[in-house]
């Protein structure tokens, strides 16, 4: 099985623990009190099918744009687009997928059916281009906070953004460019025919208040929009090296890797991340 050790991971968005003091007794204030989580959920669904009935994807751009005549919007393009249903923290949420490219990981000339792994799991590292933008009204999206056109390893114990584990199970990687002969490629690693989506994933999959390590980012939040292909992913990827795909440590079957603790000897670490379960 082809491992990957050590998957380095860039921060998408640095985040900063701050600590708002009562200067009383020092404790710690949570900025974010007052927000209803599961309001916020019904909300910001309403803001993205919003944006998604007028919007569409122009082609010869490769970009989303405010629908004029003539164009279909996104939401009413029923086979491109997936609703996904995804729980995280215990609440429900939908992330929206729009489908411009499946992907293709059999290189036409030298590629062999056995090149094709399918789907990641939500646990599986990936490996993928992608840039991101905040989507603030039905019509308007904010400049792209964070991009990269060459490709990052995500792995996801460090993946911030949940709505990329669900995305991700939606496509299938490219394929590596070789040397006309068939050599390996005598340049920098270049995947092509990458799949290719557009996610759009509501704050409680993103940089949502519920989790502390948000109250510092600038996305805290809100509702995203990320283009994204992906390029390779680890098959079965091991977190733990315990045998077991972390794919298959989800004991509650949730699609959260980080709510399953069955080693009561060590009840504070997930089995994902846990050698001796
Ligand atoms: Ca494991
Ligand atoms: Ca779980
Ligand atoms: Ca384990």
């Amino acid at each position: 099985m082809n491992k990957i050790k050590h998957i380095f991971l860039p921060l998408l968005l640095g985040v900063v623990l701050i600590y708002s003091c009562d200067d009383d007794n020092n404790t710690f204030v949570n900025p974010f009190a007052d927000i209803n989580h599961l309001a916020l959920s019904i909300s910001d669904n309403d803001s993205i099918v919003q944006f998604l009935k007028n919007n569409y994807y122009d082609v010869a751009t490769d970009s989303v744009k405010t629908l004029v005549s003539g164009e279909i919007a996104l939401y009413d393009q029923k086979e491109k687009l997936t609703i996904m249903d995804a729980k995280r923290y215990d609440l429900d949420y939908k992330l929206y997928i729009y489908h411009i490219k499946e992907g293709n990981p059999i290189h036409p000339d030298f590629g062999e059916a056995s090149d094709d792994k399918g789907n990641p799991t939500i646990a599986d590292s990936i490996y993928a281009k992608y840039s991101g933008q905040s989507i603030l009204s039905s019509s308007e999206l904010s400049a792209v906070f964070d991009s990269n056109t060459s490709g990052n390893w995500f792995s996801y114990e460090r993946l911030a953004v949940r709505g990329w584990s669900f995305g991700f199970t939606n496509l299938k990687a490219g394929y590596l460019k070789k040397e006309d002969n068939g050599d390996t490629f005598n340049g920098p690693i270049t995947y092509l025919e990458g799949g290719k989506s557009i996610f759009f994933i509501p704050s409680g999959l993103s940089y949502t208040s519920i989790n502390p390590n948000n109250y510092a980012s600038t996305l805290v939040n809100q509702n995203l929009m990320f283009k994204v292909e992906l390029l390779d992913f680890v098959q079965f990827t091991d977190h733990d090296n315990d045998g077991r795909p972390s794919s298959e440590e989800d004991a509650n079957d949730d699609g959260d890797l980080e709510n399953d603790f069955n080693d009561n000897s060590q009840p504070g670490v997930p089995d994902y991340l846990n050698r001796d379960i």
